[in-house]
């Protein structure tokens, strides 16, 4: 490894609704996935923050949109999950809204990170939401999970189907195998991060 990037971050506030969300210039980078996928695991990861972000083995933990600033000038977003069967369906339709509510309108965010279990082909809700990321034009990585289960061969074979799947989206930048357990892929995605949220500061300007 060249050299370590450290990123710290600190808790904002949740939000249920989007009138909750912080008013604020800063660029986003959003995880999203499937609930239990890792997305909380992953932002304690990126900090090296054991309690960040809260994690657990019970789908459908995190519940609010949680905002975290970082010191490298961008927000760190950890979203509740989609597709956890076993809340109500009211439940599910008001997380699926308030989930499209960010990831399809917020202006600042600048990536999004669609988090896919290595271990599964992508769900039919993943497809559903990497199309309509491209069609909203939002720039999006899509991020391996628990890559430390996979033999590496299976795991080239993962990487290899996404990027195929994915090969005419103008808006998809890159695929990423990661591990929470291992730290596999914690520098990539931070390079990636700082990369994009430089970028979306000088489209901006
Ligand atoms: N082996 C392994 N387990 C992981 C990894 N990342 C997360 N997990 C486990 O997967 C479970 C879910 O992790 P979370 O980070 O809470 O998942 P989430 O996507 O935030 O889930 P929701 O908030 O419920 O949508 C926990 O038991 C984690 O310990 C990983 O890289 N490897
Ligand atoms: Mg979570």
């Amino acid at each position: 490894m060249a050299h370590d990037i450290q990123l710290n971050a600190t808790f904002v506030k949740g939000a249920t609704k989007p009138e909750h969300f912080p008013d604020t210039s800063l660029p986003e980078v959003a995880m999203i996935g499937r609930s239990n996928v890792g997305k909380s695991s992953l932002i304690n990861t990126l900090t090296r923050h054991g309690k960040l972000a809260r994690v657990s083995n019970t789908p459908g933990k995190t519940q609010e949109i949680n905002f975290f600033v970082t010191d490298m000038n961008f927000m760190l977003v950890d979203l509740p999950g989609y597709g956890y069967a076993r809340v109500s369906k009211t439940q599910r339709e008001q997380f699926s809204h308030l989930i499209k509510a960010y990831v399809m309108r917020r202006p600042n965010l600048a990536l999004t990170c669609v988090l896919v279990d290595a271990r599964h082909d992508p769900q039919p809700l993943d497809m559903a939401m990497l199309e309509e990321l491209e069609f909203n034009k939002r720039r999006f990585v899509v991020i391996l999970t628990k890559c430390d289960k996979l033999k590496p061969q299976a795991l080239v074979e993962r990487e290899q189907q996404v990027r195929d799947l994915l090969s005419n989206c103008q808006h998809f930048v890159d695929v990423l195998p990661t591990s929470s357990e291992t730290g596999l892929g914690r520098h990539n995605m931070l390079g990636l991060i700082k990369r994009i949220v430089q970028l979306s500061q000088t489209e901006e300007s």
